[in-house]
């Protein structure tokens, strides 16, 4: 291996194995109360927990280090209302146009539809943009690696970490959104990944029972 500069590994705790299982448990029990709603309330949500969960994202492993993620917090409702508009305007062509029946299909038990209030609910809308390049440091314009990887690793923590703060999440995918990199003022150079809709769920906020259903262990893991 090339030379490079090491510190201790200090900051990691040693676990007992029985303190290890009641942690996963906990944790296991927190995110499986986790459910994609699409009904918001209005109430206001501190702008320190999304910075918080903001940071948590950051901590995620990327390639070569390079964190090649960008978030825009979108809190403006002039700007909210830019992006349903926009969003859903995209989305009636999907719906009435593009999508396949197969597609129609799979959604059917989820309910989803072109009519996206909850894009003006919300208090936050986080656009998630990823970036070709740039690099550790900023000003940095070096090719990045595993971009999908590294932002999909940024996002899930991001999800993990607000709805473990108390605050329920959507994952809207309007596409294309490239109406998101001019709303945001973001370079071409970045691409718009996904829009993540922040916020408590309205008081009478009710969820699709398909997507409870997870699949069991056996389905999704093999042990060899
Ligand atoms: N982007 C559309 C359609 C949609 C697609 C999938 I796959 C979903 O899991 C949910 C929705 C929309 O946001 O309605």
């Amino acid at each position: 291996m090339r030379a490079h500069e090491t510190v201790p590994y200090d900051q990691w705790i040693e676990r007992s194995p029985e303190e290890m299982a009641a942690r996963a448990a906990e944790f296991y029990e927190d995110i499986n109360r986790r459910r994609t709603t699409r009904s918001f309330s209005e109430r206001p949500v501190p702008s320190a927990v999304i910075e918080t969960c903001l940071l948590a994202a950051g901590t995620a492993p990327s390639g070569a280090n390079h964190q090649p993620w960008h978030f825009a917090v979108i809190e403006s409702p002039g700007i909210k209302a830019k992006v349903r508009e926009a969003a859903e305007e995209e989305e009636r062509v999907f719906y009435q146009q593009k999508a396949p029946q197969e597609w129609l299909d799979a959604l059917a038990p989820l309910g989803t539809d072109e009519d996206k209030p909850f894009l003006e609910t919300a208090p936050y809308l986080i656009a998630i943009f990823s970036q070709k390049r740039g690099g550790p440091n900023p000003g940095d314009t070096k090719k990045n690696y595993y971009i999908n990887e590294s932002v999909g690793i940024a996002t899930g923590i991001l999800i993990a970490a607000l709805h473990h703060a108390g605050l329920a999440t959507l994952t809207h995918t309007p596409a294309p959104m490239n109406f998101l990199n001019e709303i945001c003022g973001r370079p071409d150079s970045e691409k718009p990944f996904l829009i993540l809709v922040v916020g408590y769920p309205a008081p009478d906020a009710t969820v699709p029972v398909a997507g409870k259903v997870k699949k069991p262990l056996e389905q999704i893991s093999t042990w060899l």
